[in-house]
């Protein structure tokens, strides 16, 4: 079947969104919306495979929803909704369980990364995570994902499950009227964009990330100047000055991502950054990066915080998204639950 270019991704409401989801991904999301068919999820059913309070949970979804509308995410031009209101998606990913191997996903990095030395008592749902990644996207057969780089081995198991799937219902796929047995796309990751790894900024060897403890290692997109001033003024780095060329940042993980950061922020090359900054001290370099930081970020935190003082017209927008997203999903739910076998109620 020749699979319409449609975008899908996601972000976790587990607390708010940062630069590093904003450099990695959003940017490419909102440049997306000009050139495709785009639906963008707020995952609320991956933020549950660790705890979360309830409460604190309800706020995070808005928070999130307010972050996507306040940096260029436009509900009228693309589906904007929380996972959780469309359950094609949990539908779905059971039916993945069932396609993917243990083996697979024993392979996968991030779980291992998050699930940490106290393996046993980590949930069932960390653990199967990657199916219902694969079940978000390919319940919109979607065929072009922009993820961050750490995104990219889940990405890969998805490709994995769709082929599965079309394998191992190739006649039954068939018999639907798919005369190539092509039922799923191979989604597409799209890691492209200013910076696809940012890192933590008090430690250049770890990823920026909402489940960090230190608030001070991640720039939120909802950090007012003054906070983010003071982060940049307290990120972590080496006592040498900054080099003239990027050779100069091997091995020196701090200073390569705070001149990411400025590089992505500024829409330059590194070298360019280096050949104003080399030579210079981070006592220079660190207010300038910050101004940069302010005049980028300031505005979406601005917008974010305005649009967060009327929950009902966000929840508006999630009801309406998820409508439409419902809309695409469940036919080729009820699609592929024919294909596997199973009687389809009528309505
Ligand atoms: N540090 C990062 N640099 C570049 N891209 C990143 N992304 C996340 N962190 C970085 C990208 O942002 C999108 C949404 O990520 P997510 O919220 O679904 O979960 P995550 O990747 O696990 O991000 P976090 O911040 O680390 O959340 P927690 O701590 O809750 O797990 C993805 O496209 C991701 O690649």
């Amino acid at each position: 079947m020749k699979f319409n270019e449609r975008v899908f991704s996601g972000m976790q409401p587990t607390g708010s969104l940062h630069l590093g989801n904003y450099l990695g991904a959003m940017l490419k999301w909102i440049d997306l919306q000009k050139t495709h068919e785009c639906i963008y999820c707020v995952v609320d059913l991956h933020a549950i495979t660790v705890w979360q309070d309830p409460e604190e949970l309800r706020r995070s979804i808005r928070q999130v929803t307010a972050a996507y509308m306040a940096a260029g995410l436009d509900p009228e031009k693309s589906i904007l909704f929380n996972q959780s209101q469309v359950s094609a998606h949990a539908e779905l990913a059971w039916i993945f369980n069932c396609v993917a191997r243990l083996g697979w996903l024993n392979r996968m990095t991030q779980f291992k990364e998050k699930a940490g030395k106290d393996r046993e008592n980590a949930s069932v749902g960390l653990y199967a995570y990657p199916n219902l990644m694969a079940a978000d996207i390919l319940a919109y057969r979607a065929t072009h994902v922009p993820v961050g780089d750490d995104q990219k081995q889940h990405l890969e198991l998805a490709r994995d499950i769709a082929q599965k799937f079309n394998n191992d219902f190739g006649d039954s796929i068939r018999a639907a009227g798919y005369e190539d047995g092509e039922f799923f796309p191979q989604p597409e990751p799209v890691i492209v964009g200013p910076a696809t790894r940012v890192m933590s900024l008090r430690d250049g060897t770890r990823k920026m990330s909402k489940s960090e403890p230190s608030d001070l290692s991640r720039i939120n997109l909802t950090d007012d100047n003054d906070a983010i001033s003071k982060k940049i003024r307290k990120a972590k780095t080496d006592p040498e000055a900054l080099p003239g060329e990027t050779d100069g940042l091997a091995g020196r993980p701090e200073a390569d991502n705070l001149v990411g950061i400025y590089a992505a922020l500024a829409g330059i090359a590194k070298s360019e950054v280096l050949s104003e900054f080399g030579g210079r001290q981070f006592s220079d370099f660190k207010p300038a990066l910050a101004d940069l930081c302010v005049a980028q970020l300031g505005p979406i935190a601005d917008e974010a915080r305005r649009l967060m003082d009327d929950p009902a017209e966000i929840d508006r927008v999630l009801v309406d998204g998820a409508d439409r997203a419902r809309r695409i999903a469940d036919p080729i739910l009820g699609e592929a639950k024919e294909i596997i076998g199973f009687i389809r109620s009528s309505s």
